[in-house]
């Protein structure tokens, strides 16, 4: 390719033609959770991979083909092995990448602002603005970032267009393609998940199309423009809380009522329409908590989507339950809440993933100590960490021994064949179990002589 052309100048069987020979060269912004994974898939499928990160650290790690946390299935020894084959390297510098690179991949986090429930695309404009001082003329910029319909057209594509002097559209092309994969399966998720991508013309959605297509080897949905792109990964995420906070609401139903949430959701999974949902202590993670605010803060949703807001306020509303079912279930000891110690078992915000973000067991913790109880926690994959100021135990037994309560926080599978009479016996007697996971059994825990409170499950 002649010095001044760029990859979009050829016409798509040429791209095609060089993505099988590995003659694309492709930049990933961002070696987070999303982004190292990517650049590892695209390495292993032979295209020459420079993953940029802020965080000299993290590059470092991935030069020597190691992970800082360990706690994706299958990907440190991916990334080893195109670390041996010299198919990646990692640099700090966007302008070392970005300069020689065919296709940038961005990857950059759009954290939620707790406080404004405003999301911070700081991150991603910032990243932008670099590339755009060093991007070649031609190339394809593709955001896996999630963002809101309308951020790529309205903020992000003016940062390029200001930074580069050029024009998108005409000296470089943008897509999106926003990530879809879900955290603790993420390498088998890219090989299973069909990928949506839409452009800001036909020609970056073609190359963008096609570039996933060889990489993921999966289905790519094209759609007709970025902002159609966005909307669909934000709507299926806003699917899933919505439902989410409706089944919240039908277990405190329940709870009210005498019915068991899980026996009601058992019963109505027989209808072929009906998508199960499980109630729990809120909803975290880096999707669900913030992809609704994504949908909020489009100036076109203002006055509409109060399904989206109202469930939003009912899933934030399930850390105050959990406190509720605890102290009703208190009222059963006459203790006095100095003089009780509370165990949780899990922090994470899922089961089987080391990940709090925007967990809902932080807001339980800091109302338990507000109450001024004695807390221990136990999470497996945050030994002797620090989470809200209190040290995590070793073990199972340090954290339940002695504990007048305890709180399922997250249903790890480690925590789904406790042996009750065990329990009891390390408990201080009358024990308390709270199950915010609906994974307990009431009977078996309620059979040994402790007390049962569960979202949607306290029926006696
Ligand atoms: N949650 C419930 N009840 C449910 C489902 C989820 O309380 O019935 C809670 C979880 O405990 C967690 C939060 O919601 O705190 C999010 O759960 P999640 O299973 O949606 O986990 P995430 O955040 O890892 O979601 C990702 C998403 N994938 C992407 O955004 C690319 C989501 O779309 C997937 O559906 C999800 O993985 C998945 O299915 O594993």
């Amino acid at each position: 390719m002649s010095e001044n052309k760029g990859i979009l100048d050829l016409e798509i069987e040429e791209f095609e033609k060089r993505v099988q020979n590995s003659a694309v060269k492709i930049s990933v912004i961002g070696l987070g959770r999303i982004g190292l994974p990517t650049a590892v898939a695209i390495a292993k499928a032979d295209l020459p991979t420079i993953g940029v990160d802020i965080n000299q650290e993290i590059v470092e790690f991935v030069n020597r083909g190691k992970l800082r946390i360990n706690d994706e299935p299958g990907l440190e020894e991916a990334l080893q092995k195109v670390i041996e084959n010299k198919k990646i390297t990692a640099t700090t510098k966007i302008s070392e990448s970005v300069n020689e690179a065919d296709v940038i991949i961005v990857c950059l986090p759009t954290p939620l602002e707790i406080n404004s429930k405003k999301t911070n695309y700081q991150y991603l404009l910032k990243g932008c603005s670099e590339i755009a001082k060093f991007m070649k003329r031609n190339s394809l910029i593709i955001i896996e970032s999630t963002v809101g319909p309308g951020i790529v057209e309205n903020e992000v594509i003016p940062v390029l267009e200001k930074e580069s002097n050029l024009v998108a559209g005409k000296d470089f092309g943008v897509s999106s393609c926003p990530e879809r994969a879900n955290p603790s399966t993420i390498l088998t998720d890219f090989n299973k998940i069909p990928r949506v991508v839409g452009g800001i013309d036909d020609k970056s959605t073609k190359f963008a199309s096609k570039l996933y297509q060889f990489v993921f080897k999966i289905e790519v949905i094209s759609v007709k423009n970025c902002k159609t792109a966005n909307a669909v990964k934000v709507v299926e995420n806003v699917f899933r809380d919505v439902n989410v906070a409706f089944i919240n609401e039908i277990a405190i139903f329940c709870d009210r009522i005498g019915i068991d949430v899980n026996e009601l959701i058992e019963a109505c999974k027989t209808k072929y329409n009906f998508i199960p949902h499980f109630p729990g202590p809120g909803v975290g993670g880096p999707c669900l908590p913030v992809n609704p605010y994504q949908l909020l803060d489009a100036p076109e949703s203002k006055d509409i989507l109060q399904v989206v807001r109202a469930a939003r306020e009912v899933n934030s509303q399930m850390p105050e339950y959990v406190i509720e079912l605890l102290t009703n279930a208190l009222k059963e000891i006459s203790k006095n809440s100095e003089d009780i110690t509370i165990g949780i078992l899990g922090i994470s915000y899922k089961p089987n993933v080391g990940d709090t973000q925007l967990t809902p067991i932080k807001e339980v913790v800091q109302k338990l100590k507000q109450m001024n109880f004695k807390i221990k926690i136990f999470d497996p994959y945050f030994i002797n960490k620090e989470f809200s100021s209190i040290k995590i135990e070793e073990n199972f037994e340090n954290a339940v021994t002695d504990c007048d309560v305890l709180i399922l926080g997250t249903d790890h599978d480690e925590f789904l064949n406790i042996d009750y009479k065990v329990l009891k016996n390390l408990m201080k007697s009358p024990g308390i179990v709270i199950d915010t996971r609906g994974n307990l059994s009431p009977s078996e825990i309620r059979s040994v002589g402790l007390i049962f409170r569960g979202i949607g499950r306290s029926v006696k």
